[in-house]
C-alpha cells in the first residue's frame, strides 16, 4: 500500500501517525499540494491529501475513510468498540477535523487570493469557529492514560499545525490543551514500544 501525503497537511499527519503507531506496512509517498502526482488525481478527482493506494483494491481518499480502513485492518485497534466511547472518539475526531478545515480555509484564502482580495470577514468567520472549538477542547481535553484512538491522532495533528502556523497565539488561555502533546507523546512512546 502507498500512502500519498503532503508534509504540511494535518489530515495527512493524522493518518501517518496512526499507521506508524499501528505498525501497518505502507510506503509513505511525499508529494506537494502545488504539484499533485497523476496517481493522486487519477484516483481522487478532488486532488486532496491524504490518499491511500491499495494493491488490487479501490483507492481510499479522505482521512476518516483511511482511518476507518486502518481500524478494520487491525481488528479494531484504532476505535473503541463500546458504543458510548466510540461516539466520544468520533465526536473528538470530527471536531478536530472541523477546526482543521477552518484553518485550511484561512490558509487558502491567504495563499490563493491576491492580497487586496483577501476577504477579512471570511477569515474572521473561520477564526471564530477555530477559537470556539479550541475553547471547547480546553474544557474537554481527552484522557491519555489508556489506548490511543483516532480522536487522539486528530487532536495531535491539529495542535502540531497550530504550533507551526499560530505559535504563541492559539495556546493563550488554553494551558491544558497546550500541555496535552506532552502526555500524548508519552503515550505514543509507551504504546508503540509495547506493541513492537
Ligand atoms: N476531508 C479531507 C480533507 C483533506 C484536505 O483538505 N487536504 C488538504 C491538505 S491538508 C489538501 O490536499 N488540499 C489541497 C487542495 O484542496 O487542493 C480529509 O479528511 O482527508
Amino acid at each position: 500500500m502507498r500512502l500519498l501525503y503532503t508534509p504540511a497537511s494535518p489530515f495527512s499527519a493524522k493518518c501517518l501517525m496512526a499507521v506508524r503507531h499501528l505498525g501497518i506496512a505502507v510506503t509513505e509517498v511525499n508529494a506537494a499540494v502545488s504539484a499533485p502526482p497523476p496517481e493522486l488525481i487519477g484516483s481522487n478527482p478532488l486532488g486532496r491529501f491524504p490518499m491511500l493506494i491499495r494493491d488490487g483494491e479501490l483507492p481510499l481518499c479522505d482521512s476518516v475513510a483511511i482511518m476507518h480502513f486502518f481500524d478494520r485492518l487491525t481488528d479494531g485497534q484504532l476505535y473503541p468498540r463500546n458504543p458510548k466511547k466510540r461516539a466520544e472518539v468520533d465526536m473528538l475526531e470530527a471536531l478536530c477535523d472541523g477546526i482543521t478545515d477552518s484553518l485550511m480555509q484561512i490558509t487558502y484564502e491567504q495563499r490563493f487570493r491576491p492580497e487586496e482580495k483577501v476577504y477579512q470577514p471570511w477569515l474572521d468567520r473561520h477564526w471564530v469557529k477555530v477559537a470556539r472549538g479550541l475553547d471547547f477542547l480546553e474544557c474537554h481535553v481527552p484522557r491519555t492514560d489508556k489506548k490511543l484512538n483516532g480522536g487522539h491522532f486528530a487532536l495531535a495533528a491539529l495542535i502540531a499545525y497550530l504550533h507551526v502556523r499560530y505559535a504563541g497565539r492559539w495556546d493563550v488561555g488554553r494551558p491544558r490543551l497546550a500541555a496535552w502533546p506532552r502526555a500524548f507523546s508519552q503515550l505514543v512512546h509507551t504504546r508503540t514500544k509495547a506493541a513492537a
